[in-house]
């Protein structure tokens, strides 16, 4: 079975996704998810220009050695545009494996540990008010986990809040810029905990995610503050591009600490895994060279006990949320999954057999990977330029998204 041809298409169903279609000389159709939020172009080109090439007349079948001759056979490894392309070819891979096979993704992958797999859910507010109101809703919609950001009083249109939608995505190549100041918000949080556990008492995990905007002596204050409110995790406390200063933090405070979203490889980890300094692997699948990549780093985590969390947010698309919620199907060591919902427009051009109820998901039992790619909705929405905010400090200083 060879790959044949291979398509990549970038639509924006209200934020942009980067997809590649494979298709065999049998017939079969794999996809697989390649977002890179606000680099999309530049995965798609790494794959049209530079991936496709490589990939046409190859067996498909052979996903191991696929990965290796991708990653390993090519000069400049790693890095987030390499490795979601490498994500992209592995989840179709795997996908075409799958509906070959007639099963779905996870059985491949050695069949459930597990019936239902724990979710959790996104709560924001420019308010404290307003963030009580949104966990409520997460509540009513089953959660039993809910990470909770608040925009900062006296902080303007700090935190990706501020227009009451996480993160917006301004339209247009140049960003919004927010303000931000470190020491109201070390001093508003614990505050706001206080009042969530007050407000809903002991039984709900709360997490938290800092966007590595806190040095690492900061990150210890606030694991120390917040620890009798018991997070779930304090997520991303600081830039992990130094991981030994996670030792730092873990010296102050037994806040479980979780982060990997930025990550992209098994070797980002290598601190931060054997000297046992997080709790929560976040990486995702697709910015982790797929299910083959991924699925090394959650096996390395769980020989120290460090737990999945596989990142969940909108910009992945339901291909890469799919092919999460089979590596979590089957994963040991699995901890939570990231759940941050797509709008409704985005199944007209995505459909997966993924369910999800009462705070947790169920994988589908359709073959493969079991989402469906319309091609035809997908040209009813082109791609359009988005960005991320910028932070700035008082001052004007640039700051860590
Ligand atoms: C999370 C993340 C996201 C990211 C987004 C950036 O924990 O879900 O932090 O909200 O900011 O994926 O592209
Ligand atoms: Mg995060």
């Amino acid at each position: 079975m060879r790959i044949e041809s291979a398509d990549v298409v970038v639509c924006n169903p209200g934020r942009n996704f980067v997809t590649l279609i494979l298709r065999t000389s049998d017939g079969v159709v794999g996809i697989g998810d390649a977002t890179l939020n606000g680099r999309e172009l530049a995965v798609a080109s790494y794959l049209k220009d530079h991936v496709v090439p490589m990939l046409i007349g190859r067996d498909a079948s052979r996903i191991e050695d696929t990965w290796q001759y991708l990653y390993r056979g090519v000069y400049w490894r790693r890095g987030p545009i390499t490795m979601a392309a490498i994500a992209a070819v592995d989840m179709a891979l795997w996908d075409i494996k799958g509906k070959s096979a007639g099963m779905p993704v996870h059985e491949l992958l050695g069949g459930r540990s597990r019936e239902t797999i724990r979710a959790y859910g996104h709560a924001h507010g420019r308010d404290v008010e307003e963030l009580i109101d949104s966990v409520h809703a997460r509540r009513a919609q089953g959660f039993d986990a809910v990470r909770v950001q608040v925009g900062v009083p006296g902080m303007g249109n700090g935190y990706g809040v501020a227009e009451g939608r996480y993160e917006p995505a301004r339209l247009g190549g140049v960003p919004s810029e927010e303000v931000w100041d470190t020491g109201r918000y070390l001093r508003y949080l614990p505050t706001v905990f206080e009042r969530l556990r007050g407000e809903f008492g002991d039984e709900l995990d709360l997490l938290h995610d800092v966007h590595h905007r806190l040095t690492p002596i900061q990150a210890a204050q606030l694991g120390r503050a917040l620890e009798q409110y018991r997070p779930f995790w304090l997520e991303d406390m600081t830039t992990a591009e130094n991981q030994e200063s996670f030792r730092l933090i873990r010296e102050h405070t037994t806040v479980p600490l979780a982060t990997g979203e930025t990550f992209n490889s098994i070797v980002d980890y290598l601190t931060l895994v054997p000297e046992q300094l997080i709790d929560y692997i976040r990486s995702a699948v697709t910015h982790a060279g797929g299910l083959t990549g991924l699925r090394r780093i959650l096996d390395f985590g769980a020989v120290y006990q460090i737990k999945s969390a596989i990142h969940g947010p909108t910009d992945i698309s339901p291909i890469g949320m799919a092919a999460a919620i089979h590596l979590d199907t089957v994963h040991h060591a699995f901890g939570i999954q990231e759940y941050m919902q797509h709008d409704a427009i985005v199944s007209e051009v995505f459909r997966a057999d993924f369910a999800f109820a009462d705070g947790c998901f169920r994988p589908g039992a359709g073959a493969g990977l079991g989402v469906t790619f319309d091609e035809e909705a997908a040209a009813r929405f082109p791609y359009a330029a988005a960005s991320l905010p910028v932070n700035r400090l008082l001052d004007g200083t640039v700051h860590d998204w």
